[in-house]
């Protein structure tokens, strides 16, 4: 089951200003950010809300870390803008699956490894009417030591 909207993806130029757009438009703050090499992605989330089934909402704002990156390429040809929708789920490999025997592509055989510990697969566009649409399943809360 798809249990909420884990993110919006936005590709930006540069991350710094576009942080910083969000947080004196909005109030919006920096809820964790970090560099995903096999993305090719800076990446800052930005907590919207939390959500009923014990995930939360963000905007995923992303620049290119480097000129062959998918970000990159989407940028030369778009301009800054929605990159992509994130759906959550408890288990994104039963849901890839499933959405796979549907006919919609889904890129990575196996899900890798997304924003702060998650685990994450996409749907290629053009079978989604146009969004890219990626599916998340967050990084296990860690129990306290007992
Ligand atoms: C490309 N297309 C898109 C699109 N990117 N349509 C809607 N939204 C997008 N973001 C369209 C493009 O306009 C072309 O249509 C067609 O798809 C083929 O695109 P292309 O430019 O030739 O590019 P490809 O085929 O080399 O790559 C497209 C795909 C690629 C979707 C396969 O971007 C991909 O693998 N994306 C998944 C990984 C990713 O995006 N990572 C960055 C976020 P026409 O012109 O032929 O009609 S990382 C992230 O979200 C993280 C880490 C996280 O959430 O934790
Ligand atoms: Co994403």
């Amino acid at each position: 089951m798809l249990t909420r909207i884990d993110h919006i993806g936005i590709a930006c130029f540069d991350l710094d200003r576009t942080v910083e757009f969000y947080r004196a438009t909005y109030g919006f703050e920096v809820f964790h950010s970090e560099v995903n090499e096999e993305q090719g992605v800076r990446e800052a989330m930005l907590k919207i809300n939390d959500t009923s089934d014990g995930g939360a909402s963000y905007l995923q704002l992303l620049e290119p870390t480097r000129p062959d990156s998918t970000v990159a390429k989407w940028l030369d040809k778009n301009g800054e803008g929605v990159h992509h929708i994130a759906f959550g789920t408890a288990d994104v490999d039963a849901e890839a699956a499933g959405i796979g025997e549907k006919g919609v592509r889904v890129l990575y055989e196996e899900p890798r490894r997304g924003s702060m510990g998650s685990r994450i697969t996409f749907l290629h566009p053009k079978d989604c009417h146009g969004v890219l649409t990626e599916l998340v399943t967050s990084a296990p809360v860690e129990s306290p030591e007992h």
